[in-house]
């Protein structure tokens, strides 16, 4: 197929969960060099061999700097220059009130979605930079936009995403490097048995009697982004299933 621009290698992050699956495959429709980052050795290992495009994998714990550090310093002179980062790594740990949740899941989501997403974005910049060209893809969420029960800090941490990317913007508007920020809604992945721990009951109800929208939806938006002319740039792109919106603001009643 024809697209204004083909990104020559991409490097998508969380790349072996449902999200970054659908990204590599439509990414290697068009013959991109793919360097596919994951925690799980086994699972890089499929995922590139599943590619039918040269795929350099990365495995190390987003959220160790110093895993990632190394990991980047030996990505191999055929990979590089990086064109497209997608900054896919992030989940949401917890639904219950705030003043129920466990600190060590805020501080979880604080390190992948935020300082990981950051650092990452930082040391590919750097090799951005003097290319003159490159396009930093984050993966948002509508929870940066609409605060919601029991969102507290996955909702934080978006709304870090979403101006963490408006920022960038404005560093980056005479280098050529675009910046976009994806805001997916209700998407049906394992994203809700990772919240709900496991619970597959509480993660089935998420997505029942409804049409959410597939990986496939958010990677068809992610593609066109990236491929669009290089003198174009979508900020932010916010997309729901047709079946979800918003609600009224909440007002305590004290007679009930
Ligand atoms: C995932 C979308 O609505 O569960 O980022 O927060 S939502």
């Amino acid at each position: 197929m024809s697209v204004s621009y083909t990104p020559k290698t991409v490097l998508i992050t969380g790349a072996t969960g449902d999200f970054g699956k659908a990204f590599a495959t439509r990414f290697a429709d068009i013959g991109c060099n793919l360097i596919i980052h994951g925690r799980n050795a086994d699972k890089v290992k499929s995922l590139c061999a599943s590619l039918d495009v040269p795929t350099h994998p990365l495995v190390f714990d987003i959220s160790n700097g110093d895993e990632m550090v190394d990991a980047m310093a030996n990505i191999p002179d055929e990979f590089k220059p990086i064109d497209v980062l997608i900054n896919n790594a992030g989940l949401a740990l917890g639904r219950g009130k705030a003043y129920e949740a466990d600190f060590d899941d805020w501080n979880t989501m604080i390190d992948v979605n935020v300082k990981a997403l950051a650092h990452m974005t930082n040391l590919v910049l750097k090799g951005m930079a003097p290319e003159k060209k490159g396009h930093i893809i984050n993966i948002g969420s509508v929870a940066g936009n609409w605060p919601y029960p029991g969102g507290h800090v996955y909702c934080a941490t978006k709304a870090f995403v979403q101006q963490f990317s408006l920022a960038l913007r404005a560093d980056l508007y005479d280098t050529g490097i675009r910046v976009t920020n994806i805001e997916p809604g209700m998407v049906e992945t394992q994203f809700s048995l990772v919240r709900f721990k496991g619970n597959q009951g509480e993660a089935n109800a998420v997505y029942a009697d409804t049409k959410p929208l597939k990986p496939e939806d958010i990677a068809e938006s992610v593609f066109w982004a990236a491929t669009l002319p290089p003198h174009v740039n979508i900020n932010t792109l916010e997309i729901m299933p047709t079946a979800q919106a918003f609600s009224p603001l909440s007002v305590h009643r004290s007679n009930k």
